[in-house]
């Protein structure tokens, strides 16, 4: 899928596309992102979609990361293959819950993005995609939480030796919009970014 709400594209070719609304389990990036819970053991919202769709071999894959190294702490991330899913990997990542904003969410919410892309990086992988993390269940609020996504990712995509494309999928119209604006007042911001913002033919 290429077509997207919005695009920062960078003077090396690296893209930071916001797609939406759409479903991220139908996401053709080489690896798809998933707001888990710290269990590993699915929930739902985009959770329980990943699942579905990918199949129980995700599941099985959790249960032994979590034999391993116990629950995942929010801001952590681990990957796994993608079953049946058109990604091939799946990262999965534990957002912060949202408690007011005064229980270090930022910094864990941002840390679940740079964790995320670095597990990307490690694997070679090239293109990556993420669901809007803590924006449902976990309650946070969407407009701050897309500022701190695509600071993060616009921070560390520079960094990565292979990831060249990340989207974000989102699943409603009022979250793709937030993200939309959140990249659009980044790229006004000449010191933060150096990218080309256009929005987008959906
Ligand atoms: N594709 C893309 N985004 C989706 C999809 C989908 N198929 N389905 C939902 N979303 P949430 P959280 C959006 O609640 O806030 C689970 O039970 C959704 O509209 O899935 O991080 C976990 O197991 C929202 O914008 O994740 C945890 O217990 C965004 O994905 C808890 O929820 C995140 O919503 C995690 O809560």
């Amino acid at each position: 899928m290429s077509d997207f709400a919005a695009r920062l594209t960078f003077a090396n070719g690296k893209t930071v596309e916001l797609a939406g609304p759409a479903d991220i389990t139908k996401e053709t990036t080489e690896a798809i992102v998933n707001a888990a819970n710290s269990s590993l053991l699915g929930g739902r919202g985009v959770d329980a979609a990943i699942h579905h769709a990918g199949g129980p071999s995700i599941l099985q894959e959790c249960k032994r990361i979590v034999a391993k190294i116990g629950t995942l702490p929010a801001g952590k991330a681990v990957i796994t293959t993608g079953g049946r899913l058109p990604a091939k990997y799946v990262i999965h990542t534990v957002g912060p819950v949202y408690r007011g904003g005064q229980q270090h969410e930022a910094k864990t919410l941002a840390s679940c993005y740079r964790e995320s892309i670095q597990i990307a990086d490690d694997h070679g992988i090239r293109s990556l995609a993420f669901p809007s993390i803590s924006t449902g269940a976990f309650g946070y609020p969407v407009h701050q939480a897309a500022e701190i996504a695509l600071r993060t990712i616009v921070e560390a995509l520079p960094h990565c030796t292979h990831v060249i494309q990340v989207r974000f999928v989102l699943f409603d119209i009022a979250t793709s919009n937030a993200y939309v604006q959140a990249a659009e007042t980044l790229s006004q911001q000449p010191r933060a970014i150096s990218a080309v913002f256009e929005k987008g033919p959906s």
